[in-house]
């Protein structure tokens, strides 16, 4: 066995490579781009060597270089994950002449499947069953359409050298062939330069089942079953589930057989994955070879108890397959959602930032060893796989995946239930993620029964993308209680019970009433005719009221501890986590994360006045310092009078360069909320 392998991959799966290694007592080299110097995969390796700048063409790509590091570092093999280099034929063997072992396929397997229809014309010889149509290499027009004639129709066209859904096209009608073949060779020569077309009968609500194979270097094949990965957005897989809802016996293991068939056709080693597309009555086909280890791989650890990564290492060392066919049961369900940093309400689009605060449902972390089922012990219930930590920023270079959630469970419903837990308690904030959107797919009647195919998000968009909803009453109280937590411990500082500004002796407690309104916006509130929530918040001696859409309500705090608060309003109690990003108020309470931007009338106080030359009290207190006189000139953002309020101290600060023409109040005064300090001239 290795002493040492270089990762030549970074985020999760470079950790999730490590943590086997780690281990297997095998020693780990980590290479990282200058973007990557501080992350997660460089600090969980033994060793870590900078190999280029940010672009992953002049560092994860770079082959050579990897090579370099991973002899000078005296690695014996090297792990390509998956993307960069794993599927990269001329790695692979460049890998093998510098007496390295590269950890995967032989590079002859990949070049086999690189080619759609080269790799049909293999499977066809394979018994390997196919989608009924034309992949040869007559492509004169009319012999095409008198193909897609006899296929029947739908037909569709595909690029030979295609992939991901790039250059497909449906044609309907056989008056309409020859006009979509011309566009979709246009296409084809335009995006990969190789202009072969292919010709299929069209399936029309296709599932995705692609089937897990092992191969060794002794002759031993073995798949570990099938995954369901239907449910994905332009070709980017979103949910994946181990076993395929509805599968049969017979069915698996025919499709099991197929793939081991495909597998040895093309002389495999190592993880490969066979794609197939099936009908709805569980007829399939095949659909391509994926000759690297997948992102979804841990779904299918999980029902088999395999530690999937371990047998790449065994197996590269010229170990056998750590377990025969028979061995192979199927125990429980798992799913992963993949988690992203990008906002599902703006199409998807990566949302760059710093996870400033990332809390994660309980997991059995995957660094810890405890890898699901492999000790024949129950799985872990929930599984998180990461390359980032809170406080990193999720980097514009590289796919922005924050973390892949898996969640096992005796079956589906149990799976299914835990998925939505754990989603409900994955809180990030400092960006945009598509996690309420995962819990709206997974709690969604069409994933929830199981009723699925690839155009399942497209066909469900109403209720996966609804349109913005009233932020809770019981939201706005918490982020009300939030933030008058927040003031009061500014206001008390260290002082002996400021752990309970609820509770404090000396805290709000005024004589009398004490009136105050919070305004909330979110884009809800944006419509309403304020273009705000307005919650009043009113003191008595007797206790707490909020106002809330007219309705006053008793409000009582009964327990927090951080960012977890429980309060009671009238008869509705509610707990909940808020975590504040400057002015912006995240609620996660009720499996829902809501965000709410705290209009501060003490962030602009004056502004809109020093227009008019006054600068008034944003609410009633006292004051405490003037630092200037009339007939001063002042810059923008210079302190002219504080005032406490709330028991805090408010400054008031020159809203732009001027003219101080008077001012109204001396130290010691009472002001009233709104009440003119001074007269200020803007420049
Ligand atoms: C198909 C198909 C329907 N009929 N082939 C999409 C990219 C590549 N993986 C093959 N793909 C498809 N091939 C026939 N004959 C529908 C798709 C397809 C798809 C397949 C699997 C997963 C997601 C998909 C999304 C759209 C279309």
């Amino acid at each position: 066995m290795f002493t040492k392998i270089l990762i030549a991959n970074r985020g999760e799966i470079a950790c999730r490579v490590a943590a086997t290694a780690r281990r297997m007592g095998i020693r780990t080299v980590a290479v990282y781009s200058e973007a990557d110097a501080g992350s997660k995969h460089v600090a969980v390796c033994d060793e870590a060597v900078a190999i280029g700048p940010a672009a992953a063409k002049e560092s994860y790509l770079r082959g050579e270089k990897i090579i370099e590091v991973a002899l000078a570092t005296g690695a014996q093999a090297i792990h390509p994950g998956y993307g960069f280099l794993s599927e990269n034929a001329e790695f692979a063997e460049a890998c093998a002449r510098a007496g390295l072992v590269f950890i995967g396929p032989p590079g002859s397997s990949m070049r086999a499947m690189g080619s759609k229809s080269a790799a049909k014309q293999l499977m066809e010889g394979a018994n390997v069953p196919l989608v009924p149509g034309y992949h040869g290499e007559n492509q004169d027009p009319e012999f095409l359409r008198q193909q897609a004639d006899r296929i029947g129709y739908p037909v569709l066209l595909k690029a030979s050298a295609g992939g991901g859904g790039k250059g497909m096209r449906v044609v309907e009608r056989s008056e309409d062939f020859v006009a979509a073949l011309g566009s979709c060779k246009r296409e084809a020569i335009s995006s990969f330069g190789d202009d072969k077309v292919l010709v299929e009968k069209y399936l029309t609500r296709p599932r995705h089942i692609e089937i897990q194979v092992f191969a060794d270097t002794l002759g031993n094949c073995v798949y570990l079953h099938e995954r369901d990965c239907s449910v994905q957005r332009r070709h980017q897989k979103v949910l994946e589930e181990a076993p395929a809802p509805g599968m049969t016996l017979d069915r698996r293991a025919a499709m099991g057989e197929a793939a081991v068939n495909a597998a040895r056709a093309v002389g495999y080693v190592g993880a490969g994955t066979v794609e197939f597309i099936a009908n709805q009555d569980g007829s399939f086909y095949f659909m391509e070879m994926n000759t690297r280890l997948q992102v979804e791989h841990p779904v299918t650890e999980m029902i088999t108890g395999t530690d999937l990564v371990e047998w790449q290492l065994r197996v590269a060392a010229g170990q056998p397959l750590p377990k025969k066919q028979s061995e192979l049961a199927i125990h429980g369900h798992a799913i992963e959602a993949r988690i992203y940093a990008e906002n599902p309400e703006k199409g998807f689009l990566p949302s760059i930032g710093t996870l400033r605060h990332m809390d994660t449902p309980a997991a059995v972390n995957f660094e810890l060893g405890g890898v699901a089922g492999a000790t024949g012990t129950e799985p872990a219930a929930v599984r998180i796989d990461s390359g980032v930590r809170e406080g990193d920023a999720i980097s514009p270079f590289y796919d922005p995946m924050i973390a892949k959630l898996i969640v096992w469970g005796v079956d589906r419903t149990q799976a299914l239930a835990r998925l939505s837990q754990a989603l409900a308690e994955f809180q990030i904030v400092g960006l945009a993620t598509n996690i309420a959107f995962l819990k709206r797919l997974v709690e969604g009647e069409a994933f929830s029964t199981a009723d699925l195919d690839t155009g399942l998000i497209e066909r469900n968009g109403a209720t996966l993308f609804p349109p913005s909803k009233a932020a809770s009453p019981g939201a706005l109280a918490l982020a009300a209680v939030a933030l008058i937590e927040a003031e009061k411990r500014q206001s008390a500082g260290a002082s002996a019970n400021a752990a309970d500004p609820w509770g404090q002796a000396q805290g709000w407690r005024l004589n009398g009433d004490y009136r105050r309104v919070l305004s909330f916006g979110d884009e809800y509130a944006a419509t309403l005719p304020g273009g705000a929530y307005q919650v009043g918040v009113v003191y008595h001696p007797q206790g707490w009221e909020l106002e809330i859409d007219g309705l006053k309500q008793p409000l009582t705090v009964s327990g927090h501890d951080g960012a977890t608060l429980s309060v009671r309003l009238g008869e509705q109690s509610m707990h909940g986590a808020v975590r504040r990003d400057g002015d912006l108020f995240h609620v996660f309470t009720n499996g829902e994360h809501h965000t709410l931007a705290y209009n501060d009338p003490m962030a602009h106080a004056g502004e809109a006045e020093a227009a008019g030359g006054r600068l008034t009290a944003p609410m009633p207190g006292k004051v405490v310092a003037v630092m200037v006189e009339g007939g001063q000139t002042v810059k923008k953002g210079e302190a002219l009078v504080i005032m406490e309020a709330m028991k805090m101290e408010h400054t008031i600060a020159a809203p732009s360069d001027g003219l101080v023409e008077e001012v109204l109040y001396a130290v010691g005064d009472q002001v009233a909320d709104g009440a003119p300090l001074l007269a200020f001239k803007a420049a």
